[in-house]
């Protein structure tokens, strides 16, 4: 039986670990203590969780300013309180960041993830009530035709910095469990979006720059397809998996939900529109096809049938909704956009850890 006591979050300071947390307080009947372990990276706004600090900070909610590679950080943090559960969301998360340095994701991803199981493995010996939990993304399984879906059964092909990064850390986590016998599961998921996601992602990006009449970068042809899940979802999956998943299985998380990336941003110019009071095609004339990305993944789809049948699972968000609410909250969040794009967010840092 999982203890499921004091959750140490890693990345919660991040687009998808501080909405998880959000999640977790706000949706479920978790009762414990949750720590966000975070190294505030130019992604991490330890601001996104000011609410959740409001409510629980102090009592149930802890912010600890760490790094995940460095192993003093990770064991005082452990031992500090207690932690029977790690869900590991920290790492570089952008592609296009991963082709022009990759050298910070292959330690951040890869170590980071090796330092965090080393320091499990010494905290939790021999015990069965705790876990590890592994953030994962489908982009491991590499790039898919006209047809076809990734399965947890499918090979790993990584083709950028990111995903090759990503892969060896689930290799790593995997073998932690089959070596030392150290409680895993893991999750891959499709793209997210959602409030809070940093604006370098095609969403943000996209209802940003209509927003301020900028044009609209579409790399290649714009037929890339993507998997879109609203990211509400993939965090009631994840809390799925760590009450009820197996012990070494992977679960896929997938929104079923396929869209061209021209497409997308078609439907995302006419939303605008239809909010900052145009006329429907109004903002199309600001697409701009522009260089592809070097080794640009086709197409991602993933079957998520697994963790539908086994832990009764399913998306909540349909695509229209999602995307209401999304667009609704960045025209409504002024100052959080204004703030990180200024990087202004990054001063909490220096008043509260002298700059670190
Ligand atoms: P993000 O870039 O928005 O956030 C990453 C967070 O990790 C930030 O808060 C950052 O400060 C923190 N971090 C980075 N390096 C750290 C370190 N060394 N020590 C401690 N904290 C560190 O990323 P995201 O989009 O929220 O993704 C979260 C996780 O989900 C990642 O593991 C990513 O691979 C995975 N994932 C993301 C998507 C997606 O569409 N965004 C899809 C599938 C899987
Ligand atoms: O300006 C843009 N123009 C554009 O055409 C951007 C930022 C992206 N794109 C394209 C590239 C992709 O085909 O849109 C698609 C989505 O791009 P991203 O938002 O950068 O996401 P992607 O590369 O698919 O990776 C995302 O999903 C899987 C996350 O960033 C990863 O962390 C996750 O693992």
């Amino acid at each position: 039986m999982r203890k499921l006591e004091n959750i140490l979050v890693t990345g919660g300071a991040g687009f998808i670990g501080s909405n998880f947390i959000r999640y977790v307080f706000n949706n479920t009947d978790f009762k414990g203590k949750l720590i966000n372990f975070d190294k505030l990276t130019y992604a991490g706004n330890a601001e996104s969780l000011a609410d959740i600090d409001k409510a629980f900070g102090g009592s149930r909610y802890f912010f600890v300013h760490g790094d995940i590679c460095i192993k003093d950080d990770v064991d005082a943090a452990l031992k500090k309180y207690d932690i029977d559960t790690i869900i590991h969301f920290a790492a570089e998360s952008h592609v296009d960041r991963s082709i022009h340095g990759p050298a910070e994701f292959m330690n951040t991803n890869i170590m980071g993830t090796f330092n965090l199981l080393e320091s499990a493995r010494s905290a939790w010996s021999g015990r069965s009530d705790v876990l590890f939990h592994h953030v994962s993304t489908d982009e491991v399984y590499g790039s898919l035709g006209d047809t076809g879906y990734f399965f947890e059964t499918t090979p790993y092909n990584p083709r950028s910095p990111y995903s090759a990064s990503k892969a060896s850390s689930d290799h790593i986590v995997m073998a932690y469990n089959h070596t030392y016998g150290l409680p895993v599961t893991m999750t891959n998921c499709s793209n997210n979006y959602g409030p809070y996601q940093f604006p370098e992602k095609l969403i943000p990006v996209m209802i940003m720059n209509i927003k301020d009449g900028k044009k609209l970068p579409v790399y290649g042809d714009g037929k890339n397809i993507r998997d879109w899940l609203y990211v509400d979802d993939h965090n009631s999956a994840v809390w799925a998996v760590v009450n009820k998943g197996r012990n070494g299985e992977t679960y896929n998380i997938g929104g079923e939900n396929e869209w061209e990336n021209i497409k997308l941003v078609n439907v995302l110019c006419e939303k605008m529109a239809a909010r900052l009071g145009k006329e429907k095609d109004h903002f199309k004339s600001l697409i701009d096809y522009v260089k592809d990305r070097p080794g640009h993944d086709r197409r991602y789809a993933i079957n998520c049938d697994k963790l539908k049948k086994e832990l009764g699972w399913k998306q909540a968000f349909d695509f229209d909704r999602g995307l209401d609410l999304t667009i609704d909250w960045f025209l409504s969040n002024d100052q959080w956009i204004s703030r990180v794009r200024s990087g202004e967010y990054r001063k909490w840092i220096e008043k509260n850890y002298g700059g670190r």
